[in-house]
């Protein structure tokens, strides 16, 4: 008996923290991107400096397939840290392109290291909404390493 309600209280804490991730299920954003036509991909571009952020905000249209490259033209290393845009975005991958692929349910957050760090995001933008982008790095995000997502 005891150990029923020991059981229970485990139970009790473990179970609402399965659905603390807001955002969209796993397995729905799997299944826009596993549909998506990658043969339509667009390329789009960030590119972050020690106090810089380009394009300040970069608009996408939601359903349309992107490969978004991130690069790091700073001396310092700096953060592509998207937790709720993330959340919402059908990710194929990531990649450092001829040296890795990364698959996950979900990606909160990147660290592109100094003087041309690169990665690629293969992704479905679903939900419109703005989203943050930003690096959360000493005060580099009120130096300018900043910037927004624009779905629409
Ligand atoms: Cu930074």
């Amino acid at each position: 008996m005891t150990r029923l309600l020991v059981l229970a209280a485990v139970l009790a804490i473990l179970v609402p923290g399965c659905h603390a991730l807001p955002g969209r299920a796993p397995e729905e954003l799997d299944r826009i991107a596993e549909t998506a036509d990658w043969s339509k991909v667009q390329d789009v571009s960030i590119l972050l400096r020690d106090g810089g952020f380009e394009p300040r905000e970069l608009r996408l249209r939601a359903g349309q397939p992107y490969r978004l490259t991130v690069t790091n033209a700073g001396v310092n290393n700096h953060y592509f840290n998207a937790p709720e845009f993330l959340a919402t975005a059908a990710v194929r991958k990531a990649q450092v392109p001829r040296f890795a692929e990364f698959k996950a349910v979900r990606f909160r957050n990147f660290e592109i290291f100094a003087a041309g760090g690169t990665f690629e995001l293969w992704f479905v933008p679903v939900d419109p909404g703005r989203y943050r982008v930003h690096c959360h790095l000493g005060d580099h995000a009120e130096m300018g390493v900043e910037g927004h997502l624009l779905v629409e």
